[in-house]
């Protein structure tokens, strides 16, 4: 029962993200939250689904940007910019931006799938930013090797700080992180500030753990080819902040050193 759940899972999994496919040796998928053109994807600290459009204005402002138009946000979607979750975006329009059809999303068709001018500004949806010179947090990495700092290193992080990183290297390798610094806002169960670490393409599954505190954590190795990491700073106390280096290696070698 447990493999045919398994095999089930795994050939649902392969035709969900087969359109995807693979560009340069590495996976693409759907729901990186990625940016293009100055154009962006944000939702509340408190989850999907949570901003006024009120808020979502403000989110952006304190980014030093603001909601972007209907045509930055197509123009972003047409350099490949697909986020699967509807957000506001100028003159209390709401939708999002979809350039593969598929089922699940967008009802199958492609271009900014559009909720329309949102008579009820209370409605709570994510956010679409537009910022060409925001600070660089986060981003999407495909190279073999690659040190990683949170944002500012080494000067301390900055407050309500959000940044996501992607790690994405070939199929049949793996990714080592190794933490080479570590200092990040102490509490008990890391709620202030906190750095999430997922043995997946998105922060919803393979959670691998979360770090505050100046403990050094131990190397994290992946399972596939992909990472990502999540950083959230709260509202105050900053503290020195973190470096890591990701190195990318052959699955087949590390099952050969492990296994013979
Ligand atoms: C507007 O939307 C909010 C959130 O969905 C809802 O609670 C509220 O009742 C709506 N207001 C009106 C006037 O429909
Ligand atoms: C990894 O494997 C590929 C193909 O099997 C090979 O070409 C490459 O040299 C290997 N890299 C390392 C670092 O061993
Ligand atoms: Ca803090």
């Amino acid at each position: 029962m447990r493999v045919l759940l398994f095999l089930w899972t795994f050939c649902f999994l392969l035709k969900e993200v087969r359109p995807w496919g693979y560009r340069n040796g590495v996976f693409h998928n759907s729901i990186w939250l990625e940016r293009a053109a100055g154009v962006y994807h944000r939702e509340s600290r408190k989850g999907r689904y949570q901003l006024m459009y009120e808020e979502a204005k403000a989110v952006c402002k304190y980014e030093g940007g603001h909601l972007a138009t209907y045509e930055q946000l197509e123009a972003a979607r047409q350099i490949g910019f697909h986020v699967c979750a509807a957000g506001w975006f100028d003159k209390g329009r709401v939708g999002y931006p979809i350039v593969k059809a598929g089922s699940k999303c967008g009802f199958g068709k492609v271009g900014i799938i559009s909720y329309g001018y949102r008579v009820n500004k209370s409605e709570r949806w994510d956010a679409y930013c537009y910022n060409p010179n925001s600070k660089e947090c986060g981003g999407v990495l495909t190279e073999q090797k690659k040190i990683i700092q949170s944002p500012g290193f080494p000067d301390e992080y900055q407050d309500e700080e959000i940044c996501y990183w992607h790690i994405r290297v070939p199929v049949g390798q793996r990714i080592r992180l190794h933490f080479l610094e570590f200092d990040v806002e102490d509490d008990t169960s890391c709620l202030a500030d906190y750095l999430e670490v997922y043995d997946s393409y998105d922060d919803v599954s393979g959670f691998k753990g979360r770090f505050c505190g100046d403990y050094l954590p131990d190397d994290i190795i992946s399972t596939g080819n992909v990472m990502t990491m999540k950083f959230l700073s709260d509202a105050s106390i900053t503290a020195g902040g973190f470096q890591l280096e990701y190195v990318a290696f052959n699955a087949s070698l590390f099952l050969k050193n492990n296994f013979h």
